[in-house]
């Protein structure tokens, strides 16, 4: 056996859809849709707060677990959203990104064989992250339901309660919830997260709610928190990341906050992996959330004047793609919009990857050819899933109103184009 041998726990898991499709973005593109990332700049309050930070001198080590002042207002001002007292040091890890909170969670609660609940469209990493904590992920569809005379929106996008109950057994070790959704926007209901989390207790059931998009929740709709509900607090987990709520995606500073039972085991899995995240970029966060928590619900709240300012975007970008003969689904909150691109006809040239889905072909076709990046849908599904959803692409409009105008002459000469042919 070659001692370059991967170990069994990474087995299939090597591909990646931001590795492939960011390289993608890189070599052809000139307008990018594709990776949700803001391409303007972190407000200029968080941005002033880091330069004090590494200029006053905070550039070596602070707390593992998270930087005293930032642990202690994200304390504070969730302890006020979820109507909870969080324990400052004992009940928020401060970590690399959502992403490594996620890991954290999977890594210290999920043991060999536990099933994990993972609802699609999903974001990709939870499925590999469940894989390599030996864990069994569980899948259930939101299906779409059929409409007419309008355009469809992600609330349209439903769980079935009978088969989310039957996907509960003794087996059961926890369910991923994400709202607002990415890929897909949906922002879960009170009603639907009600459903979620008495199975949740009726099974004995942790839930990690990943919350990256809570501040972005678009027209009437509420970001409902599960942790908040009762009986809820002592099993969730709940995510979120800096790098989403300032627009600094590149600072990779995230959170978990839940429980002491259940953070002192992920503080285990931290202590032991990456230790500590960056102090400069902690103490501006810190900074940050101290200046939201002043304004909170506020028009002067940076979290309230996104929000406003993305929702025209969405709409901007939904009016365009109707326009071109694409069909939004119209996000209830998050970064992102899917279309159907089933009614555009392509002439998608043969290629060696045929089996490849036909939204990856697509977007590969989109890139290559006209120089727009987006993302395929299908990549958020599971194996036995992606051949049902493979019509739909991912938008991302988090984007300056230029970026957005420029997709949109793209879009508008392609469609001129297929009109004369
Ligand atoms: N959870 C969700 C739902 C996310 O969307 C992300 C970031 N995803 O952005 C890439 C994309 O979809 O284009 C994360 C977690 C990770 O967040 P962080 O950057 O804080 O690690």
């Amino acid at each position: 056996m070659s001692i370059q041998k991967h170990s069994r726990r990474i087995e299939g898991l090597d591909k990646n859809v931001w590795v492939e499709f960011t390289q993608l973005a890189a070599d052809y593109c000139v307008v990018n849709l594709g990776q949700g990332f803001p391409d303007f700049s972190p407000p200029n309050f968080v941005k002033e707060a880091y330069i004090r930070a590494i200029n006053g001198g905070l550039n070596q080590y602070t707390r593992a677990f998270g930087h005293p002042p930032l642990v202690k207002i994200l304390a504070k001002f969730f302890g006020k959203l979820l109507k909870q007292d969080i324990d400052p040091l004992n009940e928020v890890l401060v970590t690399t990104g959502a992403y490594q909170a996620l890991f954290c969670f999977f890594q210290a609660l999920i043991d060999d064989g536990d099933e994990v609940i993972i609802i699609e469209p999903y974001f990709d990493c939870y499925e590999p992250m469940v894989r390599m904590a030996a864990g069994q992920p569980v899948f259930i569809s939101l299906h779409p339901k059929p409409v007419s005379g309008r355009l469809m929106t992600s609330a349209d996008w439903v769980l079935d309660p009978v088969e989310l109950a039957n996907k509960f057994n003794k087996c059961t070790k926890a369910i991923v919830i994400n709202t607002p959704n990415n890929p897909l926007g949906k922002v879960l209901s009170r009603e639907e997260l009600q459903v979620i989390a008495e199975l949740c207790i009726k099974h004995n059931v942790l839930c990690i709610s990943d919350e990256v998009y809570e501040w972005l929740v678009y027209d009437d709709n509420e970001h409902v928190r599960i942790a908040s509900m009762p009986g809820m607090w002592e099993r969730t987990v709940t995510v979120g990341s800096a790098g989403k709520s300032f627009s600094a995606t590149g600072w990779k500073i995230g959170w978990a906050i839940g429980h002491k039972d259940i953070i002192k085991h992920m503080q285990t899995v931290h202590q032991n992996s990456i230790y500590h995240c960056t102090t400069g970029a902690q103490q501006a966060v810190a900074e940050g959330f101290e200046r939201e928590f002043e304004h909170l619900g506020a028009p002067e709240s940076y979290f309230f004047g996104l929000r406003k300012e993305l929702q025209l975007k969405r709409d901007q970008l939904a009016a365009c793609l109707v326009s071109v003969g694409l069909k939004p689904v119209i996000p209830e909150g998050g970064y992102f919009l899917i279309a159907d691109i089933s009614e555009v006809d392509v002439d998608l040239p043969e290629s060696t990857e045929t089996k490849q889905p036909y939204d990856y072909r697509f977007v590969k076709w989109l890139a290559i050819n006209k120089g727009l990046a987006t993302i395929p849908v299908s990549a958020f599904y599971s194996s036995n899933s992606k051949k049902r959803l493979e019509n739909f692409i991912r938008f991302c409009f988090v984007k300056e109103d230029t970026t957005l105008s420029k997709a949109e002459e793209i879009l508008q000469e392609w469609s001129r184009r297929r009109k004369t042919q």
